[in-house]
């Protein structure tokens, strides 16, 4: 049985709700921006949840929900600056506070550091999102908490592939087995099953009806100590909010 040694963390929708009111505004501002006419709407916008990354999601929706479409260059080039453009967006939304981390989020990742755990990201996100997140949620030196921050492009196969993950351990020379995942939908949890990664999920609006078989324990939320998580499905042991002591007892269990 190896000992806990770090947490994995996804970021959107597990470190903080993104999703709908910011990765999903911010391409529809840049659409708008284009001079497009495209309408992400909080529906649509689920179900193109399904494809990770932005760039293959704004693909996915040319391929799969328009007939034709206008744009100068090539295809990829014109991807990758509507793409930017967003990026752009996001992160201004994001540096006018216009989101907060989770319930327990910055708990845990209080705690963590105190227990001597390492901290380590890995997301589909653009980099600049994650420092943008981070950076307005928990200050700017909070990056350096993180001993391995893996994001976007770094690797060529996105989630659900294990390869962020993997590369993140990798990173910190670390094996599935000291490591414990949070992540937040089918997707994340196909990437940290196929790392070997035990894994909790903290479901949000947009992923509550998926299929998360392989997780170690489902919660509504990390919760607080006056404000107790949910449990959708495992085994909790009594506890009412995650904390590193729920960590190493469901780790133990391993
Ligand atoms: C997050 C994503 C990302 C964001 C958009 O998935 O799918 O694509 O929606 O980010 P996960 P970019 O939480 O599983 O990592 O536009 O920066 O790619
Ligand atoms: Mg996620």
């Amino acid at each position: 049985m190896s000992k806990l040694k770090a947490f994995l963390f996804d970021v959107d929708g597990t470190l903080a709700d993104t999703e709908r009111d910011a990765h999903r505004v911010s391409f529809n501002m840049a659409f708008e921006a284009a001079g497009l006419d495209w309408d992400w709407t909080v529906p649509l916008y689920g179900e193109l949840l399904e494809v990770t990354g932005g760039k293959e999601r704004i693909k996915h929706y040319i391929d799969n929900y328009l007939e034709d479409i206008n744009y100068d260059g090539d295809l990829p080039d014109f991807i990758r600056q509507l793409h930017e453009s967003k990026t752009h967006f996001f992160v201004k939304i994001l540096s006018e506070g216009g989101i907060a981390l989770r319930p327990g989020v910055e708990r845990l990742i209080s705690e963590a550091r105190d227990a001597g755990l390492k901290l380590a990201i890995a997301t589909t996100t653009t980099m600049e999102n994650v420092e943008a997140l981070i950076g307005q949620t928990l200050g700017a030196d909070a990056l350096k908490w993180f001993e391995v921050i893996a994001a976007g492009d770094v690797v060529p196969k996105k989630k659900p592939a294990p390869d962020i993950y993997i590369y993140a351990m990798e990173k910190m020379n670390l094996g599935p087995e000291q490591c414990l995942a949070f992540e937040d939908s089918h997707n994340g949890i196909l990437s940290t099953t196929g790392a070997n990664l035990q894994t909790i999920v903290t479901i949000n609006d947009y992923t509550r009806t998926h299929n998360f078989n392989g997780a170690a324990l489902v919660i509504d939320q990390l919760g607080e100590p006056d404000s107790p998580f949910q449990v959708i499905s495992g085994d909790a042991k009594g506890h009412s909010y995650f904390d590193v002591a729920l960590a190493r007892d469901i780790h133990q269990r391993n």
